[in-house]
Order: structure tokens, then C-alpha cells, then sequence
């Protein structure tokens, strides 16, 4: 039991089909106690099953575009857990037409400033708030993608606000250092969720991975959420501002294996 009497929160569940979801699973299994935020009512549903499932009936609603939502699922958080070893930052969002066409040709100011607000300064965001309440030892979490380091069609500027997540992971590592806390990031490999359900091509992108990583397959969220459970135990007290790559070896790959075969 990697996470026996740890208090664990995880953001970023919109169905069981979320990284968030496995991530949840696995903790569970690993003996961990988890609190869940959700983005708005539409999803309390869904997360209500998943946190079932999970032995968990802390549910709060955190959208964190808004500071002030922010705050406050904190402050009731307190009212349940005094204090607790880290979250899951699960989060990434750019307007749907930033995610579609040539990267210079759909790029907008506004498009830029949603996608690094929601998906990298949210990180540091929840990271401020959540510090007076956070226990020695405690982890905190975030994923990532490859679209952060090399490019890809209509990853566009999420690929940005990635390079930036991974700095602020970092820059956190380093600043939390000294009361103990860890900061780490999963870069995980593509796994079809609600978040790549719009995505253009998306499966003949899971079929390209498939043959060009080394585990000639794709990961799930379980997977994921295994790395995730050990990253915030303190099996991992020795690693902190790390980038891990969960991906079936895809990014360590130049060339498909079976080249001459296609
Ligand atoms: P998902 O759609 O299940 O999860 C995304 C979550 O972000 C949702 O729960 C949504 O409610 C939440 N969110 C968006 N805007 C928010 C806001 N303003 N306030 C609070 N929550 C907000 O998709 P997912 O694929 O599980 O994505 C989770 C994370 O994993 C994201 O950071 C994503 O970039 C990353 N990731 C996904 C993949 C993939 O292929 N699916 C690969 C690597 C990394
Ligand atoms: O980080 C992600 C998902 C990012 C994402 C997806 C959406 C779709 C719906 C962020 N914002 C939105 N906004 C929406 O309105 N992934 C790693 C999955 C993903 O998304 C892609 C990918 C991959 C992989 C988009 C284009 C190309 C590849």
C-alpha cells in the first residue's frame, strides 16, 4: 500500500474516461484517501460514481479560470481535512479553435492567454492556496504532454502553455523544496478522453504511436495512474521537478522499428 494515510485531492475527473479517473483508481487501490474538484455542476454526476467507487464523498466544485473558486474550494476542503499531502492537477483547456489549422494562422492573444491561464498558471495558482495546509512529505502533481518539447499538427498552442506547465513544474520543485513538498509532471502518451474526443485524427494519431513506440501499443490511464500513485508516495522522495514519461517509450523513438515493413 504505496499511499496508506495519505490525504490525497485530484482535479480534472469529467467522466471515467479522464487520466483523473485512473489516476483516482489507483491511488484508491494504493490505501490513499481522496478528495475530488470538479469544474462546474454539469459534471457532479460523473464524479459522483467515480469518487463513489473510491470511498471518497468530498466533492467540490473548483473552476480555476476564477481565483475566488479557487479560494474557496480550498477553504471548504479545510473544513474536512485540516491538512492533507498534495494534489493532482489533471487541467488543460485552449478554445477549440486554437486546436485546429496552422499554428501561426489560428494563434489569437486571447487563445494564448486562455490556454497558459487554465493550463499552467492554475498549476501555480492551486499550488499558492493550497501550501499553508499541505503536510511534510506531500506531492503535488501535474500532466503533461510531448506537444510541450516537438511538434505536431493542431497541438498548436497547447504545446506552449505545456513547455510552460513544465517550467512552472520546476520553478514549484524549487520553491517547495525546503518545506519538503515535491513537484513532478507525467508526460503521458495519447489516451482517447474527452479531451482528445474533438480532436482531429485523433485515432490515426493513437495508430502512429502504436508503431512507432517501442511497446508497439498505446497507454491507458491506469497505467498512468500507477506512475502517478508512486510519484506521490514517498517511494518518490528522492524525485522532484521531474518530467516522467508514461508513453510506451514513444518519445525516446526517432523512427518506427518496422520501417521497410510499411
Ligand atoms: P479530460 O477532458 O477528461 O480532463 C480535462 C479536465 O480539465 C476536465 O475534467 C475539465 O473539467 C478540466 N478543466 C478544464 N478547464 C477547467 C477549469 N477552468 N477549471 C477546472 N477544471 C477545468 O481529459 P484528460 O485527457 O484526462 O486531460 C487531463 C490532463 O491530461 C490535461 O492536462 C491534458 O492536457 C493531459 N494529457 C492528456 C493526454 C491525452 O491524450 N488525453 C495526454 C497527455 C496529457
Ligand atoms: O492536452 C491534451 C488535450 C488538450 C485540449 C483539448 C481540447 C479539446 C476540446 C485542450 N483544450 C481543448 N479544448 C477543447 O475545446 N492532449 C494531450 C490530448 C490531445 O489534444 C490534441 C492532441 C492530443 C494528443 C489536440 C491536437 C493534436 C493532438
Amino acid at each position: 500500500m504505496l499511499l496508506k494515510n495519505k490525504k490525497i485531492l485530484i482535479t480534472g475527473v469529467a467522466n471515467k474516461y479522464s487520466i483523473a479517473a485512473g489516476i483516482a483508481q489507483s491511488m484508491h487501490k494504493q490505501g490513499a484517501e481522496l478528495a475530488f474538484t470538479y469544474q462546474n455542476e454539469r459534471l457532479l454526476k460523473n464524479i459522483k460514481e467515480i469518487a463513489d467507487a473510491c470511498d471518497s464523498n468530498i466533492l467540490i466544485e473548483c473552476d480555476v479560470s476564477d481565483d475566488e473558486s479557487i479560494k474557496s474550494s480550498f477553504k471548504t476542503l479545510k473544513e474536512k481535512w485540516s491538512s492533507f499531502d498534495g494534489f493532482v492537477h489533471s487541467i488543460g483547456y485552449a478554445p477549440s479553435d486554437q486546436l485546429e489549422g496552422d499554428f501561426l494562422e489560428v494563434t489569437s492573444r486571447e487563445g494564448f492567454k486562455i490556454a497558459h491561464d487554465i493550463s499552467s498558471y492554475s498549476f501555480t495558482a492551486m499550488a499558492k492556496e493550497s501550501k499553508p495546509m499541505l503536510n511534510e512529505n506531500s506531492a503535488l502533481l501535474t500532466l503533461t504532454y510531448l506537444g510541450s518539447r516537438q511538434t505536431m499538427p493542431n497541438y498548436n498552442v497547447m504545446g506552449l502553455a505545456k513547455a510552460s506547465l513544465e517550467a512552472n513544474t520546476r520553478f514549484l520543485a524549487a520553491s517547495l523544496g525546503k518545506d519538503n513538498i515535491r513537484v513532478n509532471a507525467i508526460s503521458a502518451g495519447p489516451i482517447k478522453t474527452l479531451a482528445a474526443s474533438g480532436v482531429k485524427n485523433f485515432r490515426k494519431m493513437l495508430t502512429q504511436h502504436s508503431n512507432k513506440a517501442p511497446l508497439g501499443r498505446t497507454v491507458t490511464a491506469e497505467e498512468v495512474g500507477n506512475v502517478a500513485a508512486f510519484m506521490c508516495s514517498d517511494y518518490a522522495s528522492g524525485i522532484t521537478g521531474e518530467i516522467t514519461y508514461v508513453d510506451a517509450g514513444f518519445n525516446i523513438a526517432a523512427m518506427p522499428l518496422n520501417l521497410h515493413n510499411d
